[in-house]
């Protein structure tokens, strides 16, 4: 069976004016439409082609000569995540189990905020910020290109696309402002909530 591309949690026009519905149709339409024809393109004909996304992406981190086949089944992995990792009317303080962790682990919320940013500002060219449990702590981590947590024995939590398709149209060059942006509008807890539950 073929890989699809999931749908948007939320209509193009929702996250606006922090993320413009023509970013989400570039985005999503395009960029995280295309990783789905790729990956489907590669597979074709393999072992790969019928196991489940998180099959082809551990299968595929171990092999260098499937390097094409885990970057875009990692990018359609990524891209779905990072959509459920924003909400509409979303950011600002965390509450709960994540509000707690990020006490015990990363020094408190303004502390969290600060090497978040630096985490997304710092991954030179195109990657990932991630917010991961590693054992039973909460950690901040950064993602080269395709490259994500599952591969590292880290759980996912959140994550913030840092490729420059994610923000140019709407910030240009202006990186530090979609992070800041992210964290104080977008940022979806309640996902992060419930992936920490599922993690722990
Ligand atoms: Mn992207």
């Amino acid at each position: 069976m073929a890989f699809t591309l999931p749908e948007l949690p939320y209509a193009k026009d929702a996250l606006a004016p922090h993320i413009s519905a023509e970013t989400l149709t570039f985005h999503h339409d395009k960029h995280h439409a295309a990783y789905v024809t790729k990956l489907n393109e590669l597979v074709k004909g393999t072992a790969l082609e019928s196991v489940s996304l998180e099959e082809v992406i551990h299968a595929s981190a171990k092999d260098t000569t499937k390097a094409p086949i885990f970057n875009n089944a990692a990018q359609v992995w990524n891209h779905t995540f990072y959509w459920h990792s924003m909400k509409p009317n979303g950011g600002g303080e965390p509450k709960g189990e994540i509000a707690k962790l990020i006490d015990r682990d990363l020094g408190g919320y303004e502390k969290f905020k600060e090497d978040f940013k630096n985490a997304g500002i710092g991954q030179f060219g195109s990657g990932w910020a991630w917010l991961v449990m590693e054992g039973d702590k909460l950690k901040i981590t950064k993602t080269g290109n395709a490259d994500l947590p599952m591969v590292h024995g880290q759980k996912p939590i959140l994550t913030m696309d840092v490729w420059e398709h994610a923000y140019y149209l709407d910030y240009q060059n202006k990186r530090p402002d979609y992070i800041s942006t992210f964290l104080d509008k977008l940022v979806n807890w309640d996902f992060a909530e419930a992936n920490l539950t599922a993690a722990v």
